[in-house]
């Protein structure tokens, strides 16, 4: 009884603690935050360069996108060299962008028809720490010869463990490039790491690496998760038609998938959907992929009769609205997400949904290996209860893993994140939606 009373008063004094802080958050303008709000193209590069100066904004910070952005001008010229215009400036510091939109599942950059060419982002990882995660984003349009929408620069190998671009449920469409949608340069010693989560890169044009270059020539190391993914209807003029790895001379490329698909990705040269120049590539697969010719290694798995009939069934995009409560994990563990609401009721597994309209929409690896892609999701569409709400987090089953998954919780409360989490043991968050 104490400790339940204990909980309660805790809730409370934790709710009345968002509150101030969302009303403090919510009346600064965002033209002074280091976490922005934007509406267009200028917005967002003048939100960029503001979260590069670390001076002024130390750490990690969001910028949310607030509408779609259709960009007519490169804000960097060639900072490189030889690799050609960005969108916006090049990411010198951890920065996430979230499409935040309430309406929409993602919030779409576009390169304008008749602009010139650029991709949209230049990650630096070596001579700064630049760091993105793109959130609920789709590109579109993006045209360069390396990385024709995203170019991620390594980082020196001794920093090897950091994640320099994280997608999350994010589309890539129509970008086209000479080496790969995303390129990933870990070339002369340099370690490019990324993840690609609940996303979608499709129908995108290369001459080598329809949607993904690995570039680690020169004992440079690639380290690639990909998860829940599709990686569809890419188009190599080449070699690989999906994913390029070029490795003659490196140290390593190590990719490993999980509950993706490669469907449909063609090249000029060969007849498998990914091309290896070099030995030392590990493609770490599991039977949940499934690929329509020989996906990078991996067993054909279904027709291309099935493969379509899957393609007509969304993508386990997580679902967004009101409030939006999201448990990813990095194991293939059976984790539970349980959020009470103010008038008490529960959704759970068992509870998938409230009299209010919040359901649990993605539900994940129960019993194990069903759905290993370690991701919850509760939702309410359009409107949800004012009050008090209260998140657990815990670990049902390790189905098999040695050690506690790594979670990560996120509360977004009309688009915006209210409360963000990490942990690898079981624990429970209060959050507070305001009376609209
Ligand atoms: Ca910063
Ligand atoms: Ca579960």
């Amino acid at each position: 009884m104490n400790m339940k009373l204990n909980k309660n008063i805790h809730t409370l004094l934790m709710a009345a603690i968002l509150i101030i802080s969302v009303s403090f958050v919510s009346s600064g303008t965002a033209q002074a935050s280091c976490d922005a709000e934007v509406t267009d193209p200028m917005q967002l590069t003048e939100a960029i360069n503001r979260a590069n100066d670390e001076n002024t904004c130390p750490g990690l910070n969001t910028i949310r996108l607030l509408n779609d952005l259709a960009v007519d001008t490169p804000a960097s010229n060639d900072n490189y060299g030889e690799v050609g215009a960005n969108a916006f400036p090049v990411i010198t510091s951890n920065i996430t962008i979230v499409g935040a939109t309430a309406d929409a599942a993602r919030a779409t950059i576009s390169r304008s028809s008749g602009a010139p060419n650029f991709r949209f982002f230049f990650v630096e990882g070596n001579n700064h720490d630049g760091r993105l995660i793109l959130d609920n984003v789709a590109l579109t349009g993006g045209n360069a010869q390396r990385g024709g929408a995203i170019f991620v620069n390594g980082t020196p190998q001794s920093d090897s463990t950091d994640v320099l671009l994280t997608v999350n449920n994010t589309l890539l469409t129509s970008n086209v490039s000479t080496n790969g949608t995303i390129l990933l340069n870990g070339i002369r010693d340099l370690s490019a790491r990324a993840s690609i989560t609940n996303s979608v890169l499709d129908n995108n044009q290369s001459g080598q690496g329809g949607a993904i270059y690995n570039d680690a020539r020169g004992n440079g190391m690639i380290d690639l998760e990909l998860a829940n993914s599709r990686i569809t209807s890419n188009q190599a003029s080449m070699e690989g038609g999906a994913i390029f790895n070029n490795q003659a001379g490196g140290r390593s490329i190590t990719i490993n998938a999980t509950d993706t698909d490669f469907f449909f990705n063609t090249q000029g040269r060969g007849d498998v959907q990914c091309f290896n120049n070099g030995a030392g590539v590990t493609f770490n697969i599991n039977s949940s992929n499934r690929a329509t010719s020989d996906g990078c290694g991996q067993a054909t798995v279904g027709t291309e009769q099935e493969a379509q009939e899957i393609l007509q069934t969304p993508l386990r995009v997580l679902g967004t609205g009101e409030v939006q409560v999201t448990l990813s994990w990095d194991s293939q563990a059976d984790m539970d997400l349980v959020v009470t609401e103010p008038n008490g009721e529960i959704i759970t597994h068992s509870y998938l949904e409230s009299t209010t309209g919040g359901r649990l929409d993605v539900d994940s690896n129960y019993p194990c290996e069903t759905n290993p892609a370690g991701i919850e999701n509760v939702v309410w569409t359009n409107s949800a209860p004012s009050g008090s709400y209260t998140v657990q987090v815990s670990v049902y089953d390790l189905c098999g893993a040695v050690s506690n998954p790594n979670w990560t919780l996120t509360v977004r409360v009309g688009g915006r994140i209210v409360l963000e989490e990490q942990g690898s043991t079981d624990n429970s968050f209060p959050f507070t939606v305001p009376n609209s």
